[in-house]
């Protein structure tokens, strides 16, 4: 077993470090809102009080944050994780923060620290239940030590070396974002056109975005939204995709369109809800009224 430290416990980053516990694994715990370390530490996970702390004298350092930004934070402020690293320890990142940062972290890490991307797809269900698909970027060398740490979340993908496993999941979030939207303008056609919703809800449940359909339905119909996967990061997944610092720049027009939709939902209130709270903003802005998402 792995002694291990796990910085970022948001509602992805509990269930992952609690599954590496329940695996066996020695964990010391780090969150900028240090409340949120107290379920950890109630199963017998240590707390630091800084990410250096966490890092001292760990196997690897698992980093789960919301963004490039808080992820520069937690590596490079004062007391960030860059100044504990020791030679051979690794540094996994599962955060969603694209290969740009990815390529700017790894210049700056010690060259004998091993740096590791392998962001998720799945949400919290999947994270409980140790069903994610983890897209790593990394040597080969460096995968076969992270394989079995990672196997305890999900079914970890080789899919390239450093840098990409943040560039897939970027792919992957981008067909995401576009088939919510899909979804969204969908029923605002269906309703247009006088289509009844749940008779169009069974039709699209079996068309290409089916598993979209299916799987956000009941906060369709509810009208309510609560917090899987956050708006505001899946905003963030749609601007990694489409800002001018991308590279290489290329004309995603359907990026671009979606990118647009998840500002509007965000300008609506909605950046803390499920990225589905979209499919209410384009249903709003179709009929012109404009009811807040809950
Ligand atoms: P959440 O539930 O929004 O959690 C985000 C985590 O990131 C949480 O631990 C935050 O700490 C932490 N965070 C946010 N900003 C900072 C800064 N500036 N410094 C340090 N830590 C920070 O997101 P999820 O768990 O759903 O998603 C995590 C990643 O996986 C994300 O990249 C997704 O796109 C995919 P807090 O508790 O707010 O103090």
């Amino acid at each position: 077993m792995a002694k291990l430290a796990f910085l970022g416990l948001g509602l992805m980053g509990t269930p992952m470090a609690t599954r590496l516990l329940e695996a066996g694994h020695d964990i010391t715990v780090w969150n900028r809102t240090s409340a949120k370390t107290r379920p950890l530490v109630d199963q017998g996970a240590s707390a630091a009080s800084s990410p250096a702390e966490a890092v001292a004298g760990a196997d690897a350092a698992i980093t789960m944050v919301a963004t490039p930004q808080a992820l520069e934070q937690v590596l490079f402020d004062d007391d960030g994780v860059l100044g504990a690293l020791t030679p051979g320890q690794r540094l996994i990142d599962m955060s969603t923060v694209g290969p740009e940062m990815i390529r700017s972290v790894a210049t700056r890490l010690p060259s004998h620290v091993t740096l590791i991307d392998a962001p998720v797809r799945g949400g919290i269900p999947e994270a409980i239940a140790g069903r994610l698909l983890i897209y790593v970027g990394a040597s080969q060398e460096a995968f076969d030590f992270a394989q079995p740490l990672l196997a305890s979340l999900g079914t970890p993908h080789h899919v390239g070396g450093p840098g990409a496993g943040a560039a897939t999941k970027i792919v992957v979030n981008l067909i995401l974002g576009v088939t919510i939207t899909a979804l969204g303008e969908a029923l605002a056609l269906g309703d247009t056109l006088g289509l009844d919703r749940r008779t169009l809800l069974d039709i699209l449940a079996e068309s290409p975005i089916g598993s979209t359909a299916r799987s956000k339905r009941a906060n369709v119909e509810s009208g309510t939204y609560p917090p899987g996967f956050k708006l505001r990061l899946a905003l963030k997944d749609l601007r990694l995709v489409t800002e001018p610092t991308a590279q290489p720049r290329q004309d995603l027009r359907l990026a671009a369109a979606t990118c647009s939709w998840l500002e509007q939902a965000a300008q609506a209130g909605a950046d803390d809800l499920d990225y589905s709270a979209v499919v209410a903003t384009i249903l709003a802005a179709s009929t012109g009224s404009s009811p807040e998402p809950s």
